[in-house]
């Protein structure tokens, strides 16, 4: 069949508003959002309903064309990106997006995987409710990129990821089966979890159509810090100080260096002028929905102790919603600051938080070694143990020749380095198409074969994202 009668099949079942093929308007389904790989299709498919995205399903396995499943597109990996073999083509969830169900005394909401999550956040919060997932890309990544990616984010220390938000699901298998568990329960143990098959396989395995996420009371009061931290503070012990005394009201511990903080200030209209110590910045919230906690009082006494303690060189606590605003805003401004830099090479790290500091000294050394004068920008979810360790692109410096060189040499030395300390390469940005080869050399190989036979026993013909995350087996090897 040709490419025309292909579009032809496939608008049959979707409708003309169901399908893009004008070459123009492909662009910007066909780059990722970092602008380092363009794929190329010759259609992005627009499925309305669950049952048209099980129809389109058959129908590419009727003729073998590869799925790529896309939300936002707004991950860091390039999994939403189609191969450059043009015969791929790209199933958006943009027209899924309806919010299906909020149920207040279930604490659950349930919608469409194509649904914005900002939006679904809106709706939580109408019924009085926190959808705690919160992210700097929320207004335009979508809740089927959430589960794919297993997004992370601002409150997984209190909250956890997608992953421990997920209650139900609704997806289409790879031939065309829909696995329908729209369900709001918190105790379900009727045999495999196939729900979590779903997060975080980067649209390998399927593709999710709808889910049921986990809600948490709406916080009413909020207390919001920004720590200057003192030279050679150690960020774990100050965690573990503020952890201990904060009970289970702590939802965000943010650490950002000076350098990193700049960026962000160069690109705001009206930055806060909140600054770093010689050690960085945290920004630390405390949220909870009870009217009776003085959220203020605690932030106080905590923050006091961890100034005795030499860890913290100055705190001062937001005043009002608009400090707290531009104090977050900074935070979330750092990936923009980068971009309009130049650029910057991404390290996701992860890696068990009596390692930070260990990491950061040993990193900190490696890049000192490999060239003196390149700059970073640091920053990230210590409260997980997650550091953004990016490395600016050199202004006068091609970016894409710059990353290849840095890709290949100083962020092996820093992904071993993460490694040796229990930790790993990708913290909550994925494999995708980038890091596929350093899966293969830092994965177990048992825990890959495993994911292999995930992958060939939902998709053995290779249907979904092939070129993503991993492959399957060949028919012959399963045996
Ligand atoms: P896409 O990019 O469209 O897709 C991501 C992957 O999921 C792809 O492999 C795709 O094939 C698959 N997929 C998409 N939809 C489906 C579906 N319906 N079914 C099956 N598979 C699907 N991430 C974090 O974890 N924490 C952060 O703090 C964070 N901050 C960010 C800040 C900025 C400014 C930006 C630009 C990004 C940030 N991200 C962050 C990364 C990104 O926003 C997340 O990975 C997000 O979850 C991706 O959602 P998306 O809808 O854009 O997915
Ligand atoms: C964040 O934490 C995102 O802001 C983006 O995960 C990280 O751009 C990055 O390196
Ligand atoms: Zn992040």
């Amino acid at each position: 069949m040709s490419v025309p009668e292909y579009v032809r099949a496939f608008r049959h079942i979707l409708g003309s508003a169901g399908i893009v093929d004008d070459p123009q308007r492909l662009t910007t389904y066909t780059t990722d959002q970092r602008q380092l790989a363009t794929g190329s299709t010759y259609a992005v498919l627009k499925p309305a309903t669950t049952e048209q995205v099980a129809d389109i399903v058959k129908l590419a396995v009727r003729l073998g064309v590869g799925l790529v499943p896309q939300g936002g597109n707004t991950s860091y990996c390039g999994g939403a990106t189609p191969d450059t073999t043009g015969r791929q083509v790209i199933v958006s969830l943009e027209r899924m997006d309806l919010i299906r169900e909020v149920d207040p005394l279930s604490m659950s909401i349930s919608a469409d995987a194509g649904a914005i999550l900002k939006n679904v956040q809106d709706a939580a919060a109408s019924a009085g409710l926190l959808l705690p997932l919160s992210l700097g890309a929320e207004g335009s990544c979508r809740i089927g990129g959430n589960i794919g990616t297993n997004a992370g984010g601002l409150s997984v220390v209190r909250y956890g990821m997608t992953r421990d938000l997920l209650l139900g699901i609704e997806a289409v298998l790879p031939d065309g089966t829909i696995v329908s568990d729209m369900r709001k329960l918190r105790k379900n143990n009727t045999g495999y979890d196939v729900k979590q098959c779903f997060v975080g396989s980067e649209g390998t395995l399927g593709i999710v159509t709808g889910a049921v996420l986990r809600l948490a009371p709406f916080p009413t009061r909020r207390s919001t810090a920004w720590l200057k931290l003192a030279q050679g503070g150690s960020l774990a012990e100050l965690l573990a100080l503020v952890r201990r005394e904060s009970g289970e009201l702590l939802t965000t511990f943010e650490f950002m260096t000076a350098r990193a903080i700049a960026l962000a200030t160069a690109v705001m209209s009206n930055p806060p002028s909140v600054g770093a110590g010689p050690g960085g910045a945290v920004l630390l919230e405390f949220a909870s929905s009870s009217r009776h906690l003085d959220l203020d009082g605690l932030m106080e006494a905590v923050l006091s102790e961890a100034v005795e303690s030499d860890w913290v060189e100055d705190a001062y606590v937001a005043q009002s919603g608009n400090q707290r605003a531009s104090m977050w805003e900074l935070r979330e401004t750092i990936p923009e600051g980068e971009k309009r830099w130049g650029g910057s090479v991404k390290h996701d790290i992860s890696v068990p938080l009596s390692s930070i500091q260990r990491f950061l000294d040993v990193a900190g050394e490696q890049v000192r070694n490999y060239r003196a004068d390149l700059e970073l920008s640091v920053y990230g979810h210590v409260g997980d143990g997650n550091l953004h360790y990016n490395v600016l692109v050199p202004h006068g410096t091609d970016r894409i020749e710059f990353m290849r060189l840095i890709e290949g040499s100083l962020s092996l030395w820093l992904y071993d380095t993460a490694a040796a300390l229990g930790g790993t390469f990708s913290a909550e940005h994925g494999v995708g198409r980038f890091k596929r080869h350093l899966l293969e050399k830092y994965g177990d190989a048992g825990r890959i074969a495993a994911m292999r036979r995930i992958k060939t026993a939902f998709d053995p013909a290779d249907i979904m994202n092939a070129g993503a995350v991993v492959r399957p087996f060949e028919p012959e090897s399963i045996r």
